[in-house]
């Protein structure tokens, strides 16, 4: 099925589990910490510059943001973790409503794919390897997406994957796919990944 991407809009921004919709449509989630460049990735996928709020202050809001595309996907934009700023009580909300998409929400069934990000410089971080250990331990389907990798040159690039791709708790992914927002590397194998998850 062909999607017009042109015909998205951000449906819902949820503070609180309750907000999650209850619709029928499939979700793909993205995870990842802040800065990781989650909203950016939305913006490349849907071809618009600002359709996701591409942060200078990393962690701020603390919203699950539901793009609907063209009526038929969720496109679930997490709120992003270890923001080393973020005050107690936000972290608290932050971790009650992450933590509400994946074990409160009642339409768990339609969450088809989570796409965990991890900066390919950075590597997985502390939290990224929770993260994936809980995905794996949940049986939820999930790919990794190298981003910033537009940052590394050819062969640097190229070593680095290889070294990423080494590590157990990325490769044990259903794929893991090197993406640039800069240069739109990877956009491709992204969708394909998301519209086979949702049966589109
Ligand atoms: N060079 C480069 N910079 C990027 C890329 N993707 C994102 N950035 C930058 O990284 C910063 C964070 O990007 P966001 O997309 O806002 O990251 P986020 O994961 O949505 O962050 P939070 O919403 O705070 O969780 C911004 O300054 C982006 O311009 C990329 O592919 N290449
Ligand atoms: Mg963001």
């Amino acid at each position: 099925m062909k999607l017009n991407i042109q015909n998205t809009v951000l449906r819902i921004t949820a503070g609180h589990p309750s907000q999650f919709p209850n619709s029928p449509l499939p979700q793909i989630a993205l995870a990842g910490r802040s800065n990781v460049g989650k909203s950016s990735l939305i913006n490349t996928l849907l071809e618009r510059k600002a359709l996701a709020r591409v942060s200078s202050e990393p962690g701020k809001t603390i919203t699950v943001n539901f793009y609907e595309v063209d009526q038929k996907l969720f496109i679930v934009d997490l709120p992003g973790y270890g923001y080393a700023k973020r005050s107690a009580s936000d972290k608290k909300r932050w971790s009650a409503l992450t933590d509400g998409y994946f074990t409160q929400n009642k339409n768990i069934d339609k969450l088809k794919l989570v796409i965990q990000l991890v900066d390919c410089k950075v590597g997985p971080t502390a939290d990224d390897v929770t993260m994936l250990d809980w995905l794996r331990a949940s049986n939820l389907p999930h790919i990794v997406v190298y981003t910033k990798t537009d940052k590394l040159s050819k062969t640097a690039l190229q070593k680095r994957i290889e070294e990423l791709n080494q590590l157990e708790v990325l490769s044990s992914a259903i794929a893991t796919i090197p993406f640039s927002a800069t240069t739109k590397l990877g956009k491709n194998e992204v969708w394909k990944e998301i519209l086979s998850h949702s049966n589109l």
